[in-house]
């Protein structure tokens, strides 16, 4: 996979339909091959007429999007950040008969919060009350799991934070199936959360937190 410039759309890492009866083929197709497409032309398309910035991988041009000229810092943390955000949600989720919560995230999320279920239901919470358009994510924060939302395409990187998963709750992530019932939506991608690269980004997390 390029990490700098020309980005390309990497497949996902199952098939569309893997995600069945919780998250649908089809918008599988739309989300990936048109939304997430958009922001990679329209990225690559600044960075074309940016030679300086074509070298730089995704994690750099956001956490570096404060230190860009006026006209183009917007444009970069929306792009960029849309092409993060999306891949990180698609390599967050897996097929629903390996979507299993257990592992040592899964238990320092039963200590941080109480129980999963509490946990569950406060990251419910978090994603439904994001008004507009976002996501819900849980991070590591100062070693410490908390659940926050970012609007638009704004990122949690930098700052010591870093991602464990996230949610999509743009009204193109669920609208052809579930129409305007974000909450339904959110208890079906519970259904295919990938606990296991959670696990992965939570240790890697932890190994350089500062
Ligand atoms: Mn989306």
């Amino acid at each position: 996979m390029n990490s700098c410039y020309p980005f390309v759309n990497t497949p996902l890492p199952y098939s569309y339909d893997a995600l069945e009866p919780y998250i649908d083929e089809k918008t599988m197709h739309l989300h990936h091959d048109k939304h997430l497409q958009s922001y990679i032309t329209n990225l690559n398309h600044i960075l074309e007429l940016h030679p300086t910035l074509q070298k730089k991988s995704l994690h750099q041009l956001i956490t570096g999007a404060e230190r860009l000229p006026e006209s183009i810092k917007r444009s970069i943390r929306n792009q960029a950040g849309g092409v993060f955000n999306h891949r990180f949600y698609f390599d967050g989720m897996k097929h629903p008969s390996k979507a299993v919560p257990i592992g040592k995230l899964v238990a320092t999320i039963d200590c941080t919060f109480g129980n999963f279920t509490v946990f569950r239901e406060q990251f419910k919470k978090a994603a439904l009350s994001l008004f507009g358009s976002g996501y819900a994510w849980l991070v590591l924060r100062k070693n410490r799991l908390c659940i926050i939302t970012t609007c638009n395409q704004n990122t949690p990187l930098g700052n010591g934070i870093f991602p464990i998963l996230n949610i999509d709750v743009w009204e193109h992530a669920y609208y052809l199936k579930d129409y305007n019932e974000r909450s339904k939506y959110i208890d079906d991608w519970f259904s295919v959360v990938n606990w296991e690269k959670a696990e992965e980004r939570y240790l890697a997390g932890k190994r350089c937190k500062k």
